[in-house]
């Protein structure tokens, strides 16, 4: 590929050394009042709002730019009932077969189960595919590349354009997700990577009273 015209860099905005721990606390306050959301209410969300959301997704950096990641915005009912009807097949059968003891004693403190009914009240579904390869137009295949990173550094962009606009989000892996493909016709280039299920939450929603773990688990410092 021919190499890109470079231009200025005209988007940086220094932020004073004083006000600099400000704001990264001020992202910080907020980030920590993003919860995953499991009760949602049925309100509607304007579809715009999403599409300002997947924008924010898209400037994820990724491989090659490639951008590949594809976002089906699902709000029809009927394809809804669906994604619901066939997750909970997988569902089932994950909490009752599949899944070892030592999976299910790891969520026990979550409270899921096989049922998914914010599959059908969430306004909206986003069925996030990561591309694997690109199809040309001749039929050849393009190779992605750094996939699974690309299509997760945007998801997590995603999630936080979402709580940054007032709305709650949960991120949804029914396992396999092979089912999407043919629900949302989608082609074999494609694999669904998760559901991110947005919308405002029920009155009166509850979430586990969980912590995260402070600095000293998550950062070691070489310095
Ligand atoms: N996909 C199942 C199980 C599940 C797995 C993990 I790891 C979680 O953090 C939460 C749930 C479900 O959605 O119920």
């Amino acid at each position: 590929m021919a190499r890109a015209r470079f231009v200025p860099l005209s988007t940086h905005d220094e932020i004073p050394p004083d006000q600099m721990q400000e704001e990264a606390d001020a992202f910080l306050a907020k980030m920590q009042r993003r919860r995953t959301v499991r009760d949602f209410s049925d309100r509607p969300v304007p579809k715009k709002i999403i599409e300002s959301c997947l924008l924010a997704a898209g400037t994820a950096p990724n491989g090659a730019n490639r951008q590949p990641w594809r976002f089906v915005v699902v709000g029809d009912p009927e394809i809804k009932s669906k994604i619901r009807e066939a997750a909970e097949v997988e569902e089932r059968e994950f909490y009752r077969e599949k899944a070892p003891p030592e999976w299910l004693e790891a969520l026990e403190h979550l409270g899921t189960d096989e049922h998914k009914p914010f599959l059908e009240t969430a306004p909206w579904l986003i069925v996030i595919f990561a591309e694997r390869y690109e199809v040309m137009e001749d039929g050849t295949k393009a190779k992605n590349y750094y996939v699974s990173e690309s299509v997760g550094i945007a998801t997590g962009l995603l999630i936080a354009a979402v709580h940054h606009a007032g709305l709650v989000s949960l991120t949804h892996t029914p396992s396999p997700m092979k089912f999407l493909n043919e629900v949302l016709d989608r082609p074999p280039n494609e694999r669904a990577f998760l559901i991110l299920v947005c919308g405002y939450p029920e009155e009166g929603a509850e979430v586990p009273e969980i912590t995260k773990k402070p600095i000293e688990e998550i950062a070691i410092f070489v310095d």
